[in-house]
């Protein structure tokens, strides 16, 4: 694959104009570098009358690092890929793709930046009616679609075969389940954290259930999933909600998407007990967040369990007894790995914004030791934490 980075305005501009017809040839055009994430450069290029779009392209490294961490190009192949099928069966979760290029390793796509990023709206205490049951729906929709009670066998073998992304999968093979299980180089540990995370490295049974964890991440092609929903990856508006970023996409564990996502939550919730602000405001939030996180359980399973009854090609497999077996066990694991997510964030290397902006260290600290106590409980209960209001009560009963 020959790789020529955009060097200058000029060049971006120019791609732009031979690639999309979203421009009149005569406008004056502004390109702004507004990439955010770890990996990729992402341009918004603009005109004067309110038109813009968006150009993501994927250098043959992770961007913050540079050449030192080289990362395969791929991963802007499986991005549009996913961004394709996830317009086919849940078109208003995400960004329109104007146009591929695999040389250029260049999406363009439609400009959403009238939405604002779900993990700040999070951290400013925005409650959003509409989230649960649009973040429900998407995940219901996705997951059923794209596993093989819809899809036909071979179909399904040939999406696992395409939707291949092994180098993306080794990150977060290390990043989750390795390096905040051991005391290793890459992780980030508040000093005063380091009886807690030398708990975590030291606790046999929690390490066994993280293994069994991750032997199902690494083996189990239920469905194609994001790979990489937390809160940064979502944009929201009061009525309106978008997914972005699946680079990270395969064929894997259903509950590894969900996990991601309610812990993403849990997070901003132990954050809460500490950020600024007004202390009943911050505990009226917490209530929010966990009453949000039963509602996305509530809408994705009763959606799921309805597609399951209505659209799986093997008759046997929408037998009652079977539906309810099934979501007990996407539960069970979203628990798992929403612990897991938890746990990385906490003391592995990526840290989230909801927990780093508190700045007196002993008050982040307590946050921390917060959220590593839920990831425990979820990672060692999550099979006799049966219900959303078992949860809810369980993370209620830590807090006192
Ligand atoms: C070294 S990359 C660390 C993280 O950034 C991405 O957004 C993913 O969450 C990945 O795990
Ligand atoms: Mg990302």
């Amino acid at each position: 694959m020959s790789f020529v980075k955009f060097n200058d305005d000029n060049q971006i501009i120019n791609f732009v104009r031979d690639h999309s017809d979203l421009f009149s040839c005569h406008s004056e055009l502004a390109v702004e570098e507004i990439s955010d994430g770890n990996l990729n450069y992402v341009y918004r290029v603009s005109d004067a009358s309110g038109n813009s779009l968006i150009v993501k392209q994927a250098p043959p490294y992770i961007r913050i690092i540079g050449d030192d961490w080289p990362l395969t190009q791929d991963r802007i192949r499986i991005e549009q890929q996913s961004l394709q099928l996830t317009a086919q069966h849940c078109p208003q979760v995400v960004p329109e793709v104007y146009h591929y290029d695999s040389e250029h390793c260049v999406i363009l796509m439609q400009d959403i930046g009238d939405h604002d990023n779900l993990r700040q709206l999070l951290i400013d205490r925005t409650e959003l009616p509409l989230l649960a049951q649009q973040l429900g729906n998407y995940l219901a929709q996705m997951m059923f679609r794209s596993s093989s009670m819809a899809m036909e066998s071979t179909a399904h073998k040939a999406l696992v075969k395409t939707s291949q992304n092994p180098e993306l999968c080794k990150i977060s093979e290390e990043v989750y389940f390795w390096d905040p299980f051991c005391d290793h180089e890459r992780n980030d540990v508040n000093p005063l954290l380091k009886d807690e995370a030398q708990s975590v490295w030291n606790n046999s049974e929690l390490k066994c259930e993280v293994a069994k964890l991750k032997r199902r991440f690494m083996s189990d092609t239920e469905a194609m999933i994001h790979g990489d929903l937390h809160s940064g990856s979502v944009f929201a508006t009061t009525d309106s909600c978008k997914i972005i970023d699946p680079e990270f996409s395969f064929c894997g564990p259903i509950g590894f998407d969900i996990g991601v996502l309610f812990a993403n939550f849990l997070l901003n919730y132990a954050g809460q007990q500490n950020l600024p602000g007004d202390r009943c405001e911050r505990m009226t939030y917490q209530g929010w967040l966990l009453q949000t996180l039963s509602d996305i359980w509530q809408q994705f399973s009763t959606h799921f369990a309805s597609l399951m009854q209505t659209e799986t090609l093997d008759p046997s497999l929408s037998e009652p007894g079977y539906q309810q077996w099934y979501l007990q066990q996407i539960w069970q694991d979203s628990l798992g790995y929403a612990g897991v997510e938890m746990t990385r964030r906490t003391i592995g290397i990526a840290h989230v914004a909801d927990i780093m902006n508190i700045e007196d260290p002993e008050l982040r600290a307590d946050s921390e030791r917060l959220s590593l106590q839920i990831a425990n409980m979820l990672i060692l209960q999550r099979n006799t934490l049966s219900t959303p209001k078992q949860l809810d009560d369980a993370i209620n009963q830590l807090r006192t």
